[in-house]
């Protein structure tokens, strides 16, 4: 009898609430102001991100307020609430860490403004597709690092030790490329990980860091990287260290850059798996959708394909 009064007293306050915010809707318009909000844009893969963006826009006839956080968060949060200040019509947002662009997202969903999220995601904990922001557009990174992972375990003939080097520290290319990849390997007895420390999805980080733990690790026969940048530092400092990067230590990594294809097709780096940088024209399809009032997925999946050196050459014009 107690159980049952509260669940009604449960079931009135509930009842009683305010109707929780929807993500804001964009009215269908002849032009529209659009913030892209982009992480930093140092390395191949966001300057092919903020191409792809710049390029669809003008199609989409959407004016980009374009802002670069140069890897920083706080800045992040800062021009997102610029943007918000300029009363932008949408905001497309390429998030650099999960937790701290939360509040920068539900502060423009307060202010009526709906965001986009794109390349990577912001915590799922807290936040809600659909609710706070419309969607997020991009890859399956714990896919990404099963497929690395099962590629070098195949590779390796699963034996031997792993030195990983992972992406920007609280991103979630780096949270889940770094679980799928583990969950892989942990299928390998003979595959271990000894060493996995953040490079920040650096190209000379990768190389620092791979210098300092190849002292400690100076027989290691395997390095899983993030990104092909960090996997081209990691190069570096292996034929720094008088090491044979394909022979001796099988490489293996994420992105599909051009200099991963070329590292491939010279027998340097084994594998790496595409993480698609081309978000423009999803981004703006996605968005003329959601003018148009059609359900928009919580997660528009972006398919990405695979390259060893049995494909690289013929693939190279894929490269970025
Ligand atoms: O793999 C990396 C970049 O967020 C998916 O960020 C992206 C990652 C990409 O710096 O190279």
């Amino acid at each position: 009898m107690k159980k049952a009064l509260s669940s009604i007293v449960l079931a009135v306050a509930t009842a009683s609430l305010p109707v929780l915010a929807q993500v804001p809707p964009l009215p269908q318009k002849a032009g529209y102001k659009v913030g892209f909000s982009q992480t930093e844009n140092n390395n191949p893969w966001r300057i092919a991100e903020t191409k792809s963006m710049q390029d669809a826009a003008a199609g989409c006839n959407w004016t980009l307020v374009y802002a670069d956080a140069n890897g920083s968060s706080a800045k992040q949060v800062a021009d997102v609430e610029n943007m918000i200040a300029q009363k932008v019509d949408l905001i497309v947002l390429a998030p650099r860490e999960e937790k701290p662009l939360v509040p920068a997202v539900m502060k423009a969903r307060r202010a009526g403004i709906p965001v986009i999220l794109i390349d990577r995601n912001i915590d799922q904990k807290v936040a809600q597709a659909g609710r706070d922001y419309v969607t997020f557009i991009g890859s399956d990174f714990v896919d990404q690092g099963r497929r690395a992972g099962e590629w070098l375990v195949q590779a390796t003939g699963g034996k031997g030790t792993i030195v990983e080097l992972e992406g920007t520290t609280g991103s979630s290319p780096a949270n889940d490329r770094k679980k799928g990849f583990d969950g892989a390997v942990a299928k390998a007895p003979g595959l271990r990980i000894v060493a996995s420390q953040s490079a920040d999805f650096s190209r000379d980080k990768g190389r620092q860091v791979m210098q300092t733990l190849l002292q400690a690790h100076p027989d290691v026969s395997a390095v899983y990287a993030h990104n092909d940048e960090m996997a081209v530092g990691a190069i570096t400092a292996l034929e720094a260290a008088g090491k044979k990067p394909g022979s001796d230590v099988t490489v293996v990594s994420v992105d599909g850059t051009a200099d991963a294809l070329k590292a491939i097709v010279a027998g340097k780096l084994g594998a790496t798996v595409q993480s698609s940088p081309f978000f423009g024209p999803i981004a703006c399809e996605t968005a003329r959708r959601y003018t148009k009032g059609d359900a928009i997925p919580a997660w528009v999946k972006v398919e990405d394909k695979f390259y060893d050196k049995s494909n690289a050459q013929a693939m190279m014009a894929n490269g970025y």
